[in-house]
């Protein structure tokens, strides 16, 4: 007697289509953003969770074929992560267990962490594509930013004599630099002389997390600047492997774009 299959007939030309139809169809529609977030790190995914919460369309840019950026291993390849209060409380709403080191410190691991939080982005409605690098901007009248120019990260990443193949762009209300030490959005308007950054600072953490979470905010008309990019921007001191001052400046910059949107 034959055995019963377990899986159903669908065969390869249908797993083919469902995947290009269905990225096409996301693309399409993400091709016009409220917000563009490139940068899928702690401090982007953070953002993009708030921002998708309250209805707006949110798009996050990755060039990796993961998310998380440095959340992953907190520091020294130990994948342990630390937050100083009030970060915990972050942890908390992300349902993420941890425990308290001292007063004021509080450690979890960082695959619990990380995969916490692209969760709760996912849920909130965020749409992400990875393997996409911001390769530019797309700029507007008074030189506002109004978008994303962007390649295939593996077309970036060959050389131009085998790979000769033009980006193309995404246009959006607000765009985000949330790709951590080396502000990548804020570095194309430096390029063209439209801002001066100053560079992170040495390390200080006493003082770079409240002054990261101060900073974050709108850079440049249309560019909003969160997490690591902040220090890079405004010449803040780094704060090393502790996380809270990320996870904060997301949610503040999350607030300050949805300030933006109501006026536009
Ligand atoms: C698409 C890009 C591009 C690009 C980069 O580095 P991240 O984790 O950034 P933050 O700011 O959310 O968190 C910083 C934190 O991880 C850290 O490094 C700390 C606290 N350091 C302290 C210190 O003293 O050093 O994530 C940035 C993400 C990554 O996933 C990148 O792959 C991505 O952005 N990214 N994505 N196009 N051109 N550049």
């Amino acid at each position: 007697m034959a055995k019963e299959k377990i899986f159903s007939d669908v065969g390869e030309k249908e797993v083919t289509r469902a995947i290009v139809e269905g990225f096409s169809k996301t693309f399409n529609e993400y091709v016009d953003s409220d917000v563009i977030i490139v940068g899928g790190g702690p401090s982007g995914l953070m953002a993009g969770k708030e921002l998708a919460k309250s209805g707006i369309k949110t798009l996050i840019i990755e060039r990796n074929n993961y998310l998380g950026g440095g959340f992953w291993i907190g520091g020294y390849l130990m994948n342990k992560i630390t937050v100083r209060a009030p970060g915990q409380k972050v942890l908390d709403e992300l349902g993420v267990p941890y425990e308290k080191v001292t007063e004021g410190l509080y450690m979890t691991n960082g695959p619990h962490a990380c995969s916490k939080l692209i969760a709760a982005a996912c849920d909130a409605g965020v749409m992400i594509i990875n393997m996409t690098k911001f390769d530019d901007i797309v700029i507007r009248e008074k030189n506002r930013v109004a978008g994303a120019v962007i390649n295939w990260t593996p077309v970036s990443a060959l050389p131009r004599e085998i790979t000769c193949v033009d980006p193309v762009a995404l246009e959006s209300k607000i765009v985000v630099d949330a790709t951590g030490h080396d502000a990548c959005v804020v570095a194309k308007l430096e390029e063209r002389g439209l801002i001066k950054t100053k560079g992170f600072g040495a390390m200080w953490v006493e003082r770079s997390e409240d002054l990261v979470v101060e900073y974050t905010g709108e850079a440049h008309p249309g560019l909003v600047v969160m997490g690591m990019a902040v220090s890079t921007v405004y010449g803040l001191p780094r704060m090393g492997p502790t996380f809270g001052a990320m996870l904060l400046s997301g949610k503040k910059g999350a607030e300050v774009v949805k300030e933006k949107l109501k006026k536009k």
